[in-house]
């Protein structure tokens, strides 16, 4: 009865004992509790990893407070609600950044000394979590931070990997792929939610019934798999608002298939059951090109299924109209991955809630929104029809009458331009017919986004200039951003203090704008001195690090220069390596005395190669053939460095990233949608050395082109270049005598680097390296010249974290609550 419920709730109340605390005193207790309760070992007795285990879910406990009284009030004001749909998601390592954001710190680091541990080692005990590939990927954990802190009321929606992104180990030179069974140990950052689960559908037909004299589809399915929600919670800094980020896993379908059990063989059923979870087991490695599989397609739906189920049970849990749906929710694409949810909702419309055809449309179209992250052609998604009527029969229907409408709205507004049409049509004919999940998006996103204003402006006069012709209202752009959570107070704690200090406030720390307060005092000596004292201590980190993964000894005077990033023959990793092997080879032949007027360098290499690709597999064995020869020349000593950092992740970047001094971003003009390390290197004073491409076209006109190093061909100009070959592409002699070196075997494989030499050189340099190769120089020499300057280097260094605050994702996420989702905050009462 009700009232045995109050009753019932009083003495829970009473048995409740407030809040946790957060005084060291408290902590100790709860962690002690946790070394005994849950990870099962003696208080008395217990290592690292296991203190990490009982800090971890100390914390844990205190996030799922706040999380509970979040989605309470979420629920109790019923805002409009934005979901985050996407399949990639780089959170990396959680203990850290979750103290922060919980603003205890301090009481945990005490709370541990206390007991024996320091908090930075027991942070080392975490393992990344890895389910995504590159920036994509990291960007979507940098604005669920934002998200969470500017306390909007959001919800990410991904998969639950089994095996994360490969480790890269490196055996003689060569990437070697190992599996990321990342959760082994255990993962205390995540709840499994066993009763939140929901049916997902595969392969089968579509049938049509008749109800109340109406025609309408059934599909019959004739494969079922169920979805298990997992959630992460995501706390904000500097508020209670802590969101989820729900992942889901895949496991048998609890509806038994009575006939299989009676007649068929045990064992085997049970066996063909399991392979659902193979479903959610596997992230796919390949960044920036996709191949049409079968599983990764199944892969899509399964999450795009469950998110939309879970979604609309939130909303019919407080709302019986569906047209009201666009006042409440507002769904995001992170790219194409996830646009099997527009035929999902048209199914879910119109064949579950029997809404009309066109009502149904109306309502789609004004729920979704699109960002695109990429230009290059191959990454553009195409499903091919046969796989789709095989595993999504109903999904190739509606995807036909969705174009079929297109078509017709097209000819109405152009006429009968049949080359229009054809490049316009969601279905590509052509030897594999597939559907063109880019057009699909546009077509029914009421707004597209870009990454960066020079990607938007690709998008609208290249890629989807007829779209963009034909709704430019539609058009927007988002420039990306990261969270200085993260990426300055979690990763550079030194930095982070200095700033706070000399600004007299934490306050940036969610209001990142402040940071240019710092240009006030960028020539301030004192400032200087304690800047490079920061700069010093974690260059020191960084050797460190060099000398335990490589055995090299590096010295800190010498200036570090970083590229780390995936290997992309676009992103020009090459450049950078020829371009070593000339400075190499110059200072080979200099005279002795000309020597010591060379700025000391080491040279950082890191980033994964997808495992498939050939050419960015090879210029990873380039890179570790180059740094034996010149790291074993005694003719060189410490005058030049050639180091690659294997198996490159979020947590190696939080350690690499504030000890760099100088970061390159050299891809060719026009490839790179936006690119989020540069803004990473800004934050932490880090130098740029970078093509005029994506977000360093932005970050110029915030500090200045005098405060970073830019060379190379711009946008407009790559097609010409390209166009006009040899008449009027200028390669420097050196270009040439450096690829001879390789290409005569000068660091050994010879045979294996001729193809590699290849990609370079005459009509096939198709991303330039050779054009842009004598600009490259000019800016490394003027690099060379401005480190010799401190004063001045130290400098450039505070005047680029003054300007980064653009570049934060708090930024990012304003601009897409205001202008693409219209959404408002909603704070939870501390
Ligand atoms: O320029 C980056 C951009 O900064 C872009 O290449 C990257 O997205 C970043 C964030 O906007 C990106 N990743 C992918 N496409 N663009 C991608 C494609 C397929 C699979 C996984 C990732």
């Amino acid at each position: 009865s009700s009232l045995d419920r109050t009753a019932k709730a009083e003495r829970m109340f009473e048995l409740m004992d407030g809040f946790l605390k957060n005084d060291p005193v408290s902590l100790q207790k709860d962690i002690l509790d946790h070394v005994e309760y849950t990870v099962a070992r003696s208080r008395f007795s217990f290592d690292d990893f296991e203190a990490y285990q009982a800090l971890s879910h100390c914390i844990r406990d205190r996030l799922i407070e706040r999380w509970h009284d979040t989605q309470i009030h979420f629920k109790r004001k019923d805002p409009k609600r934005v979901y985050f749909l996407s399949l990639e998601y780089l959170m990396g390592r959680s203990l850290s950044n979750s103290i922060i954001n919980l603003g205890i710190r301090d009481q945990c680091a005490d709370a541990l000394s206390q007991l024996g541990f320091e908090f930075e080692v027991l942070a080392e005990q975490e393992g990344d979590a890895a389910l995504g590939n590159g920036g994509l990927a990291r960007l979507s954990a940098c604005q669920m931070d934002s998200l969470a802190t500017m306390d909007f009321p959001a919800w990410g929606y991904g998969l639950r990997y089994q095996y994360g992104l490969f480790r890269q180990v490196i055996l003689d030179g060569f990437q070697h792929e190992q599996p990321d069974y990342w959760l082994n140990f255990g993962n205390p950052w995540e709840i499994e939610r066993v009763h939140v689960t929901y049916p997902v559908k595969f392969y089968g037909t579509v049938e049509e019934d008749i109800s109340n004299g109406e025609k309408y589809k059934v599909w019959i399915p004739g494969e079922m798999v169920e979805a298990v929600a997992y959630d992460n919670p995501i706390p904000g800094y500097g508020t209670r608002n802590t969101i989820t980020l729900r992942l889901w896993a895949a496991k048998p379908s609890n509806q038994h298939d009575m006939e299989a059990y009676n007649t068929g063989d045990y064992i085997d059923a049970v066996v063909t059951r399991q392979r659902a979870e193979t479903i959610s087991s596997i992230l796919y490695p390949d960044d920036r090109s996709h191949q049409g599989k079968e599983l990764r397609l199944k892969q899509q739906y399964f999450f795009v299924s469950a998110s939309l189920q879970d979604i609309i049970r939130r909303f019919k849990d407080g709302h019986k109209d569906l047209n009201q749906f666009p006042d409440k929710v507002a769904l995001q694409l992170n790219d194409t991955h996830p646009a099997l949810a527009i035929p999902e909702v048209m199914r879910i419309l119109v064949d579950e809630e029997r809404l009309g055809w066109n009502e149904a449309f109306d309502i789609t179209c004004k729920i979704f929104s699109f960002t695109t992250h990429t230009v290059l052609a191959e990454a553009l998604e195409k499903i091919p029809v046969d796989l789709l009527e095989s595993l999504l029969p109903r999904h190739l229907q509606i995807i036909y009458d969705i174009n079929s409408y297109f078509m017709e709205e097209l000819k109405r507004r152009i006429g009968l331009d049949y080359n229009r049409l054809s490049r316009m049509s969601i279905v590509e004919e052509g030897a594999v017919k597939s559907i063109r999940m880019a057009n699909l998006s546009i077509f029914c996103s009421h707004t597209v986004n870009g990454v960066s204003r020079l990607h938007s402006e690709l998008l609208q006069t290249r890629v989807f200039k007829d779209f963009y012709e034909m709704w430019p209202e539609k058009f927007q752009c988002k420039t990306n951003g990261v969270t200085q959570r993260r990426w300055i107070v979690v990763s550079n704690p030194s930095l982070c203090a200095l700033i706070s200090k000399w600004l007299g406030t934490e306050s940036w720390i969610r209001d990142i704008d402040l940071l240019m307060g710092l240009r006030e005092y960028a020539a301030d000596i004192s400032l200087h001195q304690e800047w490079q004292m920061v700069r010093k201590i974690n260059k020191m980190r960084l050797a460190e690090y060099i000398e335990a993964t490589s055995g090299l000894k590096v010295s800190l005077d010498a200036m570090f220069d970083v590229q780390i990033k995936r290997i992309h023959e676009y992103k020009r990793q090459l450049l950078n390596i020829i371009g070593i092997i000339h400075r190499y080879d110059c200072i080979k032949n200099m005279a002795k005395d000309d020597r010591k007027k060379v700025v000391p360098r080491i040279c950082i290499i890191g980033g994964k190669a997808a495992p498939g690709y050939e050419m960015a597999k090879k210029i990873i064995k380039l890179c570790h053939a180059v740094a034996e020869k010149i790291n074993n020349d005694s003719d060189i000593g410490d005058l030049l460095k050639l180091v690659f950092i294997p198996d490159y992740n979020v947590s190696v970047a939080e350690m690499i990233i504030p000890g760099a001094d100088l970061s390159q971003h050299i891809s060719t003009a026009g490839h790179e949608a936006s690119g989020t390390g540069c803004m990473k290197f800004l934050m932490n004073g880090c130098l740029l050395l970078a093509t005029a491409d994506g977000s360093t076209v932005e970050i110029i006109e915030e500090i200045g082109e005098d405060n970073m190093f830019l060379f190379g061909a711009k946008v407009h100009e790559v097609a010409t270049l390209r166009e006009k070959g040899s008449t009027i592409v200028k390669v420097p002699l050196q270009f040439a005598r450096v690829v001879r070196m390789v290409r005569d075997g000068y660091f050994g494989f010879q045979d294996y680097f001729q193809s590699l030499c290849d990609t370079v050189e005459g009509s096939d340099d198709y991303y330039l390296l050779g054009a842009d190769f004598e600009s490259y120089l000019e800016a490394q020499a003027a690099a060379d010249k401005a480190f010799v300057d401190q004063k001045k280097w130290t400098q450039m260094s505070i005047l680029s974290t003054a300007g980064s605050g653009r570049f934060s994702s708090d930024r990012t996420i304003q601009d897409y609550a205001e202008q693409t989702w219209g959404i408002e905050p909603c704070r939870c009462p501390l």
